[in-house]
Parts: structure tokens; sequence; C-alpha cells
């Protein structure tokens, strides 16, 4: 069973974007390491700053757990 994603955003301060659906589109084959990037997060939502990540989930097990990084990481949701 992927990983449920309650919500994730993706950008700064001032402009971001959701992109709930696109990391739940990641991770929908099992796949647990997100690159956190313009092109795998669906565009730049502020072009000229390093964008900030975070996202809060359902665990297999049905636990919840939050994840945060920054443009240029990979995160890996299931440690
Ligand atoms: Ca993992």
């Amino acid at each position: 069973m992927a990983l449920k994603i309650i919500t994730a955003f993706y950008g700064d301060a001032t402009r971001g974007a959701d992109v709930t659906a696109q990391v739940q589109a990641i991770v929908a084959n099992g796949n647990d390491d997100v690159s956190i990037s313009n092109q795998s997060l669906g565009g730049d939502p502020d072009i000229g700053t390093r964008k900030q990540f975070g996202a809060v989930y359902f665990h297999e097990n049905g636990t919840i757990a939050s994840i945060v990084g920054q443009e240029g990481d990979t995160l890996d949701f299931v440690k």
C-alpha cells in the first residue's frame, strides 16, 4: 500500500504551491524517495528563491508523520 499524502507544500513565505497531488503521484507506486525540485513538483512557484518543502502523510501502519526539507534535497518518507 502506498503512502497517503495529507498535504504537501513547496515554496517560501511569499509564494508557494500545494503539491499534494504531485507528491501523491510520486509515491503511488511504492517509491518513498521524493526529489524536491521544480521538475519533480510541477513547476517553480517563486523563481529565484530556494524553496522549502513540507509534507504530512499517513504511513502504511496508520500513523501520521511529517517531513521537511529544501529544494535540492531528496527526502526519504519511510526510513
Ligand atoms: Ca525509504
